[in-house]
């Protein structure tokens, strides 16, 4: 059975409230983890061909085993669309926010043994295009993660302080990164979130975050995102379509899709 948020309803809105992010253990069982992970290898071989390259990044596009990152994977399938709609992630979403939410987008994230970037320090809402800022996004280990192969950095508290300087990074999948992180108070306020396979978090989209690249030579580093706006959020389309056509733009130009 997966985690049932229900009785944990006011220590999650309490820690997300206070730190901006929540933190579940065992949130999927092993073979509920085993089972997800299956049909994730499934979907990439059936469904990743004939997605649109603006939704399957890959490390180096000429290597198809180095694929890091897929959007929207449930609208294309209806076992992750059901994970998307009616899993816990959702409910966990709506006691946070305290709010009937949008589902949005659900995304594997991958840092293939070796070669998988750093995620850079970035603030979700920088991609979003809301106002007022109020989604979430959840993401869930389906290996064990760590220092070596890229697990998760948070800021605490940073959900409270609005939006830093962000620039382009360079790096495919996360196009906007922080320009003036690594002060001693960042330092200060950052936990950092290895775990076993199961491990779930959910941040705000204000929250700071971000990943080391993977260095193992031997591991990967699996996940999947889940992201839900809060109702009252309205989106500026036209400023979010208009930013996404530019960035796909860029990323043919560069030849990196
Ligand atoms: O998986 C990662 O390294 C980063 C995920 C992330 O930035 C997010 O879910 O917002």
């Amino acid at each position: 059975m997966p985690f049932d948020p229900n009785p944990h309803s006011a220590t999650l809105r309490n820690d997300f409230n206070r730190d901006g992010y929540v933190h579940v253990d065992a949130f999927y069982s092993a073979d509920e983890i085993d089972e997800i992970t299956h049909k994730l290898t499934d979907f990439i071989v059936e469904q990743v061909p004939s997605m649109p390259p603006s939704e399957v990044y890959y490390e180096d596009k000429n290597d198809p085993n180095t694929l890091k990152q897929l959007q929207k994977i449930y609208q294309y399938d209806s076992y992750f669309q059901d994970m998307m709609l009616h899993g816990p992630a959702r409910r966990i979403a709506e006691e946070v926010l305290q709010d009937e939410v949008v589902p949005v987008n659900m995304q594997y994230f991958n840092k293939p043994a070796g070669i998988g970037q750093p995620t850079p320090p970035h603030q979700d809402g920088v991609f979003f295009h809301l106002d007022p800022c109020e989604a979430v996004t959840g993401w869930l280990a389906l290996e064990d993660v760590d220092h070596e192969n890229g697990c998760i950095h948070y800021l605490r508290g940073s959900h409270k302080v609005g939006f830093r300087d962000h620039g382009q990074s360079g790096v495919l999948g996360f196009s906007q990164g922080m320009r003036d992180f690594g002060t001693p108070e960042d330092q200060a306020a950052t936990v950092s979130f290895p775990g076993p396979a199961g491990t779930f978090l959910m941040h705000h989209a204000k929250t700071v975050h971000w990943a080391g690249a993977n260095t193992s030579k031997t591991r990967s580093r699996r996940a999947l995102g889940f992201i839900y706006y809060a109702k009252r959020a309205r989106e500026d389309v036209a400023s979010k379509q208009a930013y996404q056509q530019a960035l796909n733009a860029r990323l043919k130009m560069s030849e990196k899709i």
